[in-house]
């Protein structure tokens, strides 16, 4: 392999890199409406979508990051997360719930259903998987 080759492949790591710390960056300006304790109903933050099942909350996967990238859960009542990724224009391959054990594979062009049951009141964490896109469920 010569220089060129390697620098290129140098370039496309960083561009990746960047692409995401934008992101992640961004996605928390775009959701300072969200924080602190006046945190609206999900439902009131989510459109109705034909892609998401009776019942679910749908978030979208965008540019971005989530959104709604904070969502009201109630302690021991299950939550049906609608999650839609429209394209693979993000690094959002898949959706972790550390907390939870759970990771789920989020196919572009797809809406991929996550079911949980909050076991307790307090914040639960999601993000994709490196960790750079973040969510949170408030439970209460
Ligand atoms: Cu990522």
């Amino acid at each position: 392999m010569d220089v060129g080759n390697k620098l290129n492949a140098l370039l496309l790591v960083i561009v990746a890199a960047l692409g995401c710390v934008l992101a992640w960056k961004i996605a928390p300006l775009l959701s300072t409406s969200f924080s602190g304790s006046r945190v609206p109903p999900a439902a009131a933050s989510v459109a109705p979508a034909l892609h998401a099942p009776p019942g679910s909350v749908l978030v979208n996967v965008n540019m971005v990051g989530f959104d709604p990238a904070m969502i009201e859960a109630k302690a021991g009542q299950p939550l049906k997360l609608a999650f839609f990724r429209p394209n693979a224009a993000n690094c959002a391959d898949e959706v972790v719930f550390p907390d939870l054990g759970i990771r789920k594979e989020l196919p572009p062009g797809q809406t991929t259903v996550v079911d949980i049951t909050p076991p307790k009141s307090g914040p639960i964490a999601f993000a994709c998987g490196m960790n750079m896109l973040k969510g949170k469920l408030i439970v209460r």
